[in-house]
């Protein structure tokens, strides 16, 4: 008897057409209508026969459902995925059109812009915009936070992003990445037809940028390496996506991620070690006695990225020169803590939970160390001890 032919399901969601097979052969017999439930039965069926993962749009899509009340982020979120992947494609792009290198500006910091900073700073702006979700946002290359209120269709979030972290490295072709945090915003980013006191309420909209990191109810980043990796929490743990660059598409590869308990890699710049205070430089020692391995690319969304995946700590503490170190509270520590902390890690500046810091400026820098619970809980126990002993 000849070699039976591979089927394919072929559903079109009315009488199916049973199979067909690669010879070409076509046998159709008419089955009674399926039920909705069987048809996305079917689909989720087919989905797993083609061992298809599901796309970023499909998960909101789950995320509304299982979480209504994440309902009303999903333009955010999807809005922040096209400016993702515009972006990565300007970043895997910079050197062939002339994008690398300074843009002649100094951003409020006194940090000289790169021409990438500048333009992914537009391409997110506008992408959030176009939400009219957003009542302010505030970026790392605008001096203060941004009013949308009077194109904002409502105004429910407040959004703080570092467009492009790392821009440093870009011309090495280095990781780079976007950093985001979305928060509620109040009553007064609320926007009405009549607005007649706007700019008294643009003013009271504004202050609450300066919101704790424990108030996010979105965060993650986008990381422009090997590969683009849109990682995520909307409160419900931490999905990892990857642009499929044949479909265009982020799909879940990385599902409820959760940092190791322990890892086997400190990541530091460790020159500045000779700065720190004597606790990190007796912990860091420990960590090298143990055999742990010192990792650092000098970019936090790569390093952070890292120790999510593969465990241990990283950080960029506070020192003689620098007592709040260098990273940015509002758009790089805090949406990176709700991330670890949602993936079973620990962030802290050493004393202090990063996500109870209420901000006093949107620049705000402060000591961030973060990673495997196991690992940062060692250096919190050298710490309370010479607390202890100073009394
Ligand atoms: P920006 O590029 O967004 O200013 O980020 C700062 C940053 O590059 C971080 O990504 C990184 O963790 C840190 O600075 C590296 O600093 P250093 O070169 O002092 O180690």
């Amino acid at each position: 008897m000849a070699k039976q032919a591979p089927h394919a399901f072929v559903s079109l969601g009315a009488p199916k057409l049973r199979s067909t097979n690669i010879w070409g052969r076509v046998s159709v017999s008419v089955l009674p209508l399926e039920t909705r439930h069987q048809r996305r039965f079917g689909a989720v069926r087919l989905r797993a026969a083609l061992d298809l993962p599901m796309t970023l749009g499909q998960w909101v899509l789950q995320q509304e459902r299982q979480h209504p009340e994440t309902a009303d982020l999903a333009p955010l979120i999807t809005a922040t995925a096209t400016a993702g992947k515009q972006i990565a494609s300007l970043v895997a792009r910079a050197g062939v059109s002339n994008l690398t290198g300074l843009q002649g500006s100094v951003n409020v910091q006194g940090e000289e812009q790169k021409k990438l900073d500048v333009l992914t700073n537009e391409v997110l702006k506008n992408a959030l915009r176009s939400t009219g979700k957003l009542g302010v946002l505030a970026s790392e290359e605008e001096n203060e936070p941004v009013s949308l209120m009077e194109e904002a269709y409502t105004g429910d979030f407040i959004a703080a992003f570092d467009p492009l972290d790392g821009s440093s490295n870009l011309d090495a072709a280095i990781a780079t990445g976007t950093i985001f945090g979305v928060m509620r915003s109040g009553e007064h980013c609320l926007t009405g037809p009549e607005d007649a006191d706007i700019s008294q309420r643009q003013m009271q909209c504004l202050v609450q940028t300066l919101q704790p990191g424990a108030n996010l109810v979105a965060a993650g980043y986008i990381l422009y390496s090997s590969s683009v990796i849109f990682m995520l929490s909307i409160g419900h743990g931490v999905q990892g996506f990857s642009l499929d660059p044949a479909i265009g598409e982020f799909v879940l590869t990385h599902p409820d991620v959760r940092v190791p308990e322990r890892g086997k890699i400190y990541s530091f710049n460790e020159a500045n070690s000779d700065n720190w205070d004597p606790v990190l430089q007796e912990y860091i020692r420990s960590m090298k006695k143990k055999g742990y391995s010192s990792r650092y690319i000098g970019s936090l969304v790569g390093d952070v990225h890292r120790t999510l995946i593969y465990g241990g700590v990283f950080g960029y503490p506070g020192d003689k020169k620098n007592p709040n170190g260098k990273l940015r509270l509002l758009y790089e520590c805090a949406p990176m803590a709700y991330l670890m902390e949602q993936a079973g890690g620990i962030a802290t500046t050493g004393k202090q939970r990063i996500l109870d810091i209420v901000p006093r400026d949107v620049h705000q820098r402060e000591p961030f160390i973060c990673g495997s619970p196991r690992d940062v809980e060692d250096l919190l126990k050298i710490y309370q001890g010479s607390m202890a002993m100073r009394g």
